[in-house]
């Protein structure tokens, strides 16, 4: 019988700067007694990102919800959006604080992403654009989606919350469609404690979530739209400078972290371990395993709790799914029998803990305990 871990192993822990790095950013923060709206570490910041993600046009903001909800109004979405349930609760509160109707559109069993061939039967003529997430960093099927927006002539908005560093055959997963958002919250792999960023391929639209970002100010005398705040302050954004140079370390480390859980858990009966894709170069930000109950003899549910006797923390996500929250339920397109595979999905999913300060030993660990407790 394995002793539990003496601490909580949580899904993940965040990336820290190196405090002193840190102190001496905040006495230049402190000279200049500009702390926030649109200072010289948040234009640092803005700089660096861009370079380091190959994107021309991008901008920060204080959270990634409220970079969405931004990108909705940038593109001027209204009425309908196909998004997908399979995600967290951020993407479809978007649309919803938009006054924009979700429709849910059913994901693949591999992938766990928007599936393109599900999305043309929901477009009616409300029907504004496509918001899909690159789930757990993997990539959408970005030329399928973009070719159905351009016969119905629809705007794609990507949730890349996860997806920070991701390349798609070497071009970064920002280029495709029309906007996309990354989350900087502290869980994620680069991060500004909380924090986001909107990536765009058109000039005009960065400078109107700029604007939409600070009130809708665009000058000392004009207030053009009613925008909100989402800035972005100066001691979040030196958190980021000095985090940025740390991300290709993390990212390999997470890398070695997975394959050791690829190769320990690859071979369990009823355990399905997520692959990396061809093309792709990946992030890691989740280590994600499906269980089938019937192969393995505990439920998705079972693990979690006998995890947590071992004191490892895992996480569901993302259950329960968008479209089966009590806001959302009586969409006609949230039913459960027109999204098999999502809630399929969302009732087999188990994220287990992954960041770069785990040891190859917690990882034995934790694969010992998941076939220790299989009956
Ligand atoms: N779209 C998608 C697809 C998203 O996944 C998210 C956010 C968004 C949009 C919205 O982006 P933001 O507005 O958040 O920028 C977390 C995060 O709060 C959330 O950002 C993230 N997705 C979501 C997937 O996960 P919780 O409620 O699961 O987090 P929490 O507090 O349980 O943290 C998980 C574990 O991390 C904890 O057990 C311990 C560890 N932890 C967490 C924090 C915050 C730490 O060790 N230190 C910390 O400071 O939502």
């Amino acid at each position: 019988m394995l002793e539990p871990f003496k601490e909580p192993i949580f899904v993940t822990k965040p990336l820290l700067p190196d405090i002193d790095e840190l102190h001496k950013m905040l006495e230049l923060i402190w000279e200049s007694n500009q702390l926030s709206n649109n200072g010289a570490m948040v234009k640092q910041l803005e700089r660096e990102l861009s370079g380091y993600l190959g994107l021309d046009q991008l901008s920060v903001f204080s959270n990634g919800t409220v970079a969405l909800q931004i990108a909705c109004k940038a593109l001027r979405l209204s009425g309908e959006v196909i998004t997908t349930p399979f995600t967290f609760a951020a993407t479809a509160h978007s649309l919803a604080w938009n006054n924009i109707k979700p429709v849910f559109c059913d994901i693949e069993e591999d992938t766990f992403n928007l599936n393109p061939d599900c999305i043309e039967a929901l477009i009616t003529q409300n029907t504004t654009a496509i918001l899909p997430v690159h789930v757990f960093g993997n990539p959408c099927n970005v030329e399928k989606i973009q070719r159905i927006a351009e016969k119905y002539g629809l705007k794609v908005l990507y949730d890349a919350a996860h997806a920070f560093g991701v390349k798609v055959n070497g071009k970064p997963i920002a280029s495709f469609g029309d906007a996309s958002m990354f989350s900087f919250h502290a869980t994620k792999i680069f991060h500004t404690i909380e924090g986001g960023a909107l990536a765009f391929n058109d000039p005009y639209l960065k400078e109107r979530a700029d604007s939409l970002r600070n009130f809708g100010i665009r000058g000392t005398d004009y207030v053009m739209e009613p925008g909100t705040n989402g800035k972005l302050n100066e001691v979040q954004a030196a958190v980021g400078i000095l985090l940025l140079p740390k991300v290709e370390a993390e990212i390999e480390k997470r890398k070695e972290i997975t394959k050791q859980y690829g190769q320990l858990l690859g071979n369990v009966s009823g355990i399905t371990v997520s692959k990396d894709m061809p093309g792709v170069t990946h992030n890691y930000p989740y280590f994600v395993i499906r269980i089938d109950k019937d192969k393995y003899g505990l439920s998705r549910d079972e693990v979690f709790d006998k995890l947590k006797e071992y004191n490892v923390i895992s996480r569901k996500y993302f259950y329960p799914l968008c479209s089966n929250y009590q806001c959302y339920s009586d969409i006609p397109s949230a039913s459960v029998s027109r999204l098999p595979v999502a809630n399929k999905i969302a009732d087999t999913v188990l994220a287990l803990p992954l960041h770069g300060r785990m040891q190859a030993d917690d990882v034995e660990k934790i694969c010992d305990i998941i076939k220790g407790i299989m009956p």
